[in-house]
């Protein structure tokens, strides 16, 4: 694919995020130009350095440990569970991996916490600069332009392995040549955040993927299935599908890269990227992620639907949701809405099998 359309309207559109972003300190155009080469960009700098901000890395733990003791605890229904990628996630007790829709303030009735008191924070930090004025800018889509979309809280499951297998977010691994490059044709109108807030090595890349045909061993690697959750119940087990270095023995292409990101790195990356992911019950992880649409142009909406309404989020119609928004994401949130009643009744399914 050329730089030129996944910049679709950037020269303009991102004008206003760049200056933002310069005076912050950050190289915007090193930024995109380090995007569009490889799919990924890692920076510093996304949370607030004041510690008594509540978007601060301690006050940001606090809220991950509260979310993710509800979620384990069954108070908090919308969770990712292993052995699935998608919803419906039913109440029985299987490990979580993801603490699902962490913006909605239903969260602070099942925390028990005052109201606002998570959600809002939440809310805060996925309305914040710099992390929305990278979206806008790796995006092309000036902000008020863009649709709000998920934002979740991956967590290590508690007595489980657990890991997803190559895939990219929205192309099914079995795709013709032809049809991958018509894909590949069409850009994503998207971007997809992580925001460590412990060390985390859990997702896996390779890096370029987002903007060319598969290799052959790409294709292989992308077709190969994930080994099934295993529930961690002696300390000296030996796994033998992942080395310690975390790789997937024989089925990882040349040119795999582990995403390794200290507490507050951000790593933002193209939801066509070929990406995989392992979680440990042994390695602590609480990782903010989350994704941004472009709804400027009427197109994009084709492109996002699936990925975001696959996830359940009729919760967001909640008029109490966008009325407790801060004003950055009320335009946004509009957009989600135009997106969400054009297509929730098309019966759109999952991007992939739900396993
Ligand atoms: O766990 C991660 O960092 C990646 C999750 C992932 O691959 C996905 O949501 O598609």
């Amino acid at each position: 694919m050329s730089p030129a359309i996944i910049s679709r309207g950037a020269a303009s559109a991102t004008a206003t995020a760049a200056s933002r972003l310069r005076a912050l300190g950050y190289d915007p155009d090193e930024l995109l130009q380090h995007y569009r080469d490889h799919g990924y960009i890692i920076l510093d700098g996304v949370l607030a350095s004041d510690a008594s901000s509540p978007l601060h890395l301690d006050s940001l733990r606090r809220l991950a440990d509260t979310a993710t003791q509800i979620t384990r605890a069954g108070k908090w229904p919308h969770r990712r569970i292993v052995g699935n990628a998608f919803p419906p996630f039913t109440q029985n007790n299987r490990d979580s991996w993801g603490v699902q829709h962490i913006m909605n303030p239903q969260l602070d009735t099942a925390a028990s916490a005052s109201a606002g008191s998570m959600s809002s924070v939440f809310q805060q930090f996925y309305a914040s600069s710099p992390l929305l004025d990278v979206a806008s800018l790796l995006i092309g889509c000036q902000v008020e332009a863009m649709q709000m979309e998920l934002f979740n809280l991956l967590i290590n499951p508690a007595s489980h392995r657990f890991a997803l297998g190559w895939h990219r977010d929205d192309i099914r691994p079995d795709v013709s040549e032809q049809e991958e490059e018509q894909r590949l044709e069409t850009p994503t109108y998207g971007v997809q955040f992580n925001t460590a807030l412990w060390d985390d090595d859990c997702l896996f890349i390779v890096p370029g993927t987002h903007r060319r045909l598969r290799t052959a061993a790409e294709v292989v690697a992308n077709n190969a299935k994930a080994p099934p959750a295993v529930q961690v119940d002696s300390e000296g087990e030996v796994d033998k599908t992942f080395g310690e270095d975390g790789a997937w023995n024989g089925v990882d292409p040349p040119n795999t890269m582990r995403v390794r990101l200290k507490p507050g790195q951000t790593a933002f990356y193209s939801q066509r990227i070929l990406h995989r992911a392992s979680y440990l019950p042994t390695a602590k992880r609480a990782t903010l992620h989350g994704c941004y649409g472009d709804a400027s142009s009427g197109t994009g909406a084709a492109e996002r639907a699936r990925n975001v309404l696959q996830h359940g989020v009729e919760w967001m119609r909640d008029a109490h949701f966008g009325a407790s928004l801060p004003p950055v994401l009320k335009p946004m949130w509009d957009n989600l809405l135009r997106m969400d009643a054009a297509y929730a009744d098309k019966k759109l399914g999952f991007s992939l099998d739900n396993h």
